[in-house]
């Protein structure tokens, strides 16, 4: 006991500096900071989040060898200017600091202003602790040494160590996949405080800063070369089929292929969706190729015709990368960009990674109206969102390229008794019952949407796209969804199977028809810009055309899966597609070198930003980047 004491008396000055500096950021967090609590482990996570990294950013104080009360306060006055900094910032873009924006110049003019604007005389408050600290120190000066021995550093350290695990542990139970998903900054921040977030941020960045550095030009010439070797032959009939027009896309949330044509008591669960799919272009077998970063992956695949990355959001990850978008390739030939989305905007980090995509316009949360009664599951319903979404599409300069992100159809599926428009799927897996009748509601929403386009006069001079994200049905229903396909059981065969997702290219005035030929999400922006009658200056895409034939397609999924016109490969095993069955590896061989050469070449360009290094991509990124944090920020 008198040992703990006698260490406890040392530290009397670092514990008191930290419990200060504790009970400040929680105080901040409560006043400045907008986080939606949903229960009282989340409150109980906000409040403890930040202890264990003052505790260990405070402690570096002990490993100097004199005056370590005077480190204590300039290390707790860094951690309040830190939470200052975010403080500020958060006043003007509603999120938090990340490494890259500090040395965004065009962010920091704005926030010299905002600083100023934010500067009310209450801010002061927000040094009291270390005037305070200030002041002890001065009074008992000498008495607080925080002379500690090697083993009391030692266990001090450990209990902070021991304290950060808890957390985190608490916290990816609450939030499954926390730190290798990274989605959401105010989630991360939420979860295990400003100060751990923005270590994690740093550790981010100096592993993608060191991969850039390395990487090397040539590389790309050698992917280049692949990626001409694997170019297809334009069909004549489609290019330019759509020149000049609007370009409409929606991704369809969590919507899989296998719920089309598909009945609940006899309803049918996408009644507008099986109609659209017989007067569009209907690609019935494209798969999703998304990895961590779900709908952020679908949007990075059909945008750059890249893969995403094997872990974590390329969205997260790379959004400072210099692309080949679609959006940038548009804006390029006189199209106005823009994304449509009712979620907060730092969501994916979409609100960086929108300009280095080339998105002129990113209308989020803070442009739909949103209220309890609109809403249901993860924010606005889509009726709603399409509704709302009409008058934002009315005012951009046409001609536009509009990409609407559904919200609905999100896991897990809830939706108030009106809006419930099948009957229910008998099955006592709520998750699946649930699943058919969002699927049933977003169908209703698009039917709207359609007709409000049409009201609009938006529909004739558009081209609409549409596909499904990713998968809504995750491996732990299958046991519901191989009762409700009349299988005996979901074998690896059925659930690569299950990763297709619908994709429909609608051009008013042509008839359209089924397209079989296996395709995938990176398909889409090479099959989009030839139906536009674009043909980029400098491009660089994995996937093809999917108008025009190819004799070998290849269709490769993030975890390395892969799909021809014969066989599917998937967990190790070659099938052929026509009986189900196993077959010899052999048969698969020549396309396995091929995926895993894809991916890797993809990974290659991600991590090393080798885009940089395309020859006609010297496109003004940074002043897209001014042009839209200004236009974010009205
Ligand atoms: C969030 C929405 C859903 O804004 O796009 O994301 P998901 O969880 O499907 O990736
Ligand atoms: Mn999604």
């Amino acid at each position: 006991m008198a040992p703990l004491l006698s260490t406890f008396r040392k530290l009397r000055f670092l514990l008191l500096a930290a419990l200060l500096l504790w009970v400040k950021t929680y105080i901040i967090c409560k006043i400045f900071f907008r986080f939606k609590i949903e229960n009282g482990t989340q409150e109980l996570l906000l409040l403890f989040g930040p202890l264990s990294s003052i505790l260990l950013f405070l402690g570096l104080a002990l490993l100097w060898r004199s005056a370590r009360a005077q480190w204590v306060i300039i290390l707790s006055s860094i951690l309040t200017l830190v939470l200052f900094a975010n403080v500020i910032f958060y006043g003007f873009f509603d999120d938090f600091l990340t490494i890259p924006v500090l040395f965004q110049k065009s962010n920091m003019g704005d926030l010299m202003s905002s600083i100023r604007s934010l500067l009310h005389p209450y801010i002061v408050l927000l040094f009291l602790d270390i005037v305070l600290l200030l002041f002890v120190w001065r009074r008992r000066k000498g008495e607080d040494s925080l002379l500690l021995s090697g083993g009391e550093k030692a266990c001090y350290f450990l209990a902070a160590a021991l304290l950060f695990a808890v957390n985190l542990a608490i916290a990816e139970s609450e939030r499954p996949q926390l730190l290798t998903r990274s989605f959401d900054r105010e989630m991360l921040v939420k979860n295990i405080g400003l100060f751990h977030y923005h270590a994690y941020d740093a550790l981010l960045q100096s592993r993608s800063s060191a991969q850039r550095a390395l990487a090397d030009g040539s590389k790309l010439s050698e992917i280049q070369s692949y990626t001409a070797s694997r170019r297809v032959q334009p069909d004549t009939n489609m290019f330019g089929a759509a020149r000049g027009r609007n370009v409409i896309l929606v991704s369809m949330e969590s919507l899989q292929s296998f719920v089309l044509g598909k009945t609940v008591q006899e309803e049918p669960v996408t009644p507008f969706l099986n109609q659209w799919a017989k007067n569009s272009y209907y690609f019935s077998n494209m798969y999703q190729q998304t990895g961590q970063g779900k709908t952020s992956d679908a949007e990075f695949l059909i945008e750059t015709s890249l893969y995403p990355l094997d872990r974590g959001s390329v969205f997260f990850t790379h959004a400072g990368n210099e692309y080949v978008a679609a959006p940038e390739i548009l804006q390029r030939h006189g199209y106005y960009t823009a994304v449509l989305h009712a979620n907060q905007k730092s969501f994916w980090n979409r609100d960086y990674m929108y300009p280095s995509l080339g998105f002129n316009r990113y209308f989020h949360d803070a442009d739909y109206q949103i209220t309890p009664e609109t809403s249901a599951g993860w924010g606005l319903k889509d009726r709603e969102f399409f509704q709302q979404s009409i008058r934002h599409l009315q005012s951009l300069p046409q001609p536009f390229y509009a990409k609407l992100i559904t919200l609905s159809n999100h896991f897990p599926f809830e939706l108030p008794k009106q809006d419930q428009l099948l009957p229910e799927y008998a099955s006592t897996d709520r998750i699946f019952s649930r699943y058919m009748q969002t699927v049933r509601y977003m169908d209703e929403a698009l039917r709207s949407f359609v007709e409000e386009l049409k009201d609009a006069g938006l529909y004739e001079n558009s081209v609409l796209v549409f596909y499904g994200d990713h998968y809504g049905i995750s491996a732990n229903h299958y046991q519901v969804v191989a009762s409700y396909l009349q299988k005996p059981e979901i074998r690896p065969f059925d659930a690569l199977q299950l990763q297709r997702v619908p994709f429909f290219v609608h051009i008013p005035g042509h008839k359209g028809k089924e397209v079989t030929a296996v395709a995938g999400q990176v398909d889409v922006k090479p099959t989009l810009l030839h139906v536009l009658g674009i043909v980029p200056k400098a491009d660089l895409h994995f996937g093809r055309n999917l108008f025009a034939k190819e004799e070998k397609p290849l269709t490769v999924l993030r975890d390395g899966s892969f799909i021809t016109s014969q066989y599917l490969y998937t967990a190790g095993t070659c099938y052929d597609k026509r009986t189900e069955q196993p077959v010899r590896h052999a048969a698969c061989r020549p396309y396995l070198a091929r995926a895993k050469k894809e991916l890797a070449y993809s990974d290659r360009i991600v991590y090393g930003d080798l885009l940089r290094f395309l020859a006609g991509n010297e496109w003004k990124r940074k002043e897209n980047q001014t042009q839209f944090h200004e236009r974010r920020v009205k």
